[in-house]
């Protein structure tokens, strides 16, 4: 049995650790807030593991130990792992497990959008119906629609699937065709716009997609257009579309991610042609748990095999732990 205090793990204090069988009786775990991560460093050597959800180059340099940053999440923009590549660090994240989940997400939150169901309900709870009648028509509907999707991976494929069945066209805009695809592509995201009445972004955040959603893409999405969020609220320009749903440049907005998360400008919270969820896309306790144990597996198996399970393409080649290496030797 290795010795337990040689194998400290810090852990984010937003991870529940109740998901994880045995893996406190493995390691030492370190529970961190952001706010005190710059305090770790006096208990936490030598550090082996993080498993968080951002971490950024002065973040790695404060633990010369560690070997494996485990993100919670898919999206890992947050964490600047060309630098953890650097310095020989592996970053993982949580692929597939949430997929499903988000697609459906997705699909709640575009029908919500077009049809006011939220709305709806909160006319019933008021007393409305009984008072006032039926809930006014919706101009917003699923039928006859076309859709394109931004970022058509491992989520966006899954939301395809679904309007597939809901009998929706699907085309898309990626950095690369997908040959093995017949959906119609398009390389430049205004023309996919031009060409459909519902844009859903479901690709990651980072500089190479910040606000590719703007002002020229909106427009093309036309007055009858509906925006779908799920992605990361970086990739739309939040000033852009509040512009175009108050002027009618678009129909309406349906979103889960925003720009400045949690905060919600009071713009976007005052437009009746938006219909705004609290980041909640992979957020039920099935969902979060598959990814809490993966974001453990990631560690465990990186600690006691020297394999890292899903790591993320900038550090796909430290995946596997080198043992001979001098650096690591005597760590176990
Ligand atoms: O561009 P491609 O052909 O590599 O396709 C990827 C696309 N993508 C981009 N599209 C346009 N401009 C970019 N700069 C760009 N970077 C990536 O986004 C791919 O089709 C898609 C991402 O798919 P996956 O890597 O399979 O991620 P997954 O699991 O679908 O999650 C997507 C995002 C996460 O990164 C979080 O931000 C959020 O959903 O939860």
């Amino acid at each position: 049995m290795p010795n337990k205090s040689l194998q400290k793990v810090a852990v984010d204090a937003t991870f529940d650790l109740r998901w994880l069988d045995n893996f406190s009786d493995k390691f030492e775990v370190l529970e961190f807030s952001h706010s005190d991560a710059a305090r770790m460093p006096k208990v936490a050597q030598p550090l082996r593991a993080i498993i968080g959800h951002s971490a950024s180059a002065p973040d790695f340099d404060l633990y010369p130990s560690l070997e494996i940053f485990s993100n919670f999440g898919v999206g890992y923009e947050s964490v600047d792992s060309a630098y953890a590549a650097k310095r020989g660090i592996v970053v993982t994240n949580t692929p597939g497990v949430l997929t499903e989940e988000t697609a459906d997400t997705a699909l709640g939150l575009l029908l919500n959008t077009l049809r006011e169901l939220p709305r709806a309900e909160a006319y019933l709870r008021a007393g409305r119906w009984k008072k006032e009648g039926d809930y006014p028509l919706t101009q917003g509907t699923l039928r006859g629609r076309k859709a394109g999707i931004f970022g058509l991976g491992r989520i966006g494929k899954a939301i395809a699937r679904r309007l597939s069945a809901f009998g929706v066209p699907v085309s898309y805009c990626g950095r690369t065709r997908q040959a093995e695809l017949e959906l119609p592509y398009f390389e430049r995201l205004v023309d996919l716009a031009s060409s459909v009445d519902i844009l859903i972004a479901s690709a990651p955040g980072g500089a190479s997609t910040r606000h590719a959603v703007n002002a020229e893409v909106l427009a093309a999405l036309g007055p009858n257009g509906v925006l779908i969020n799920i992605g990361r609220g970086s990739v739309v320009d939040e000033a852009a579309l509040i512009s175009a749903l108050s002027r009618g440049a678009i129909m309406a907005a349906g979103l889960d991610v925003y720009e400045n998360e949690p905060q919600v400008g009071p713009k976007l919270l005052s437009l009746a042609n938006t219909c705004l969820l609290p980041h909640v896309g992979s957020a039920s306790v099935a969902t979060r748990r598959s990814m809490a144990e993966l974001a453990a597996l990631n560690v465990v198996s990186w600690i006691e095999d020297g394999k890292a399970l899903t790591p993320v393409a900038e550090t796909a080649h430290l995946a596997e732990k080198s043992w001979d290496s001098g650096a690591l030797v005597g760590k176990d």
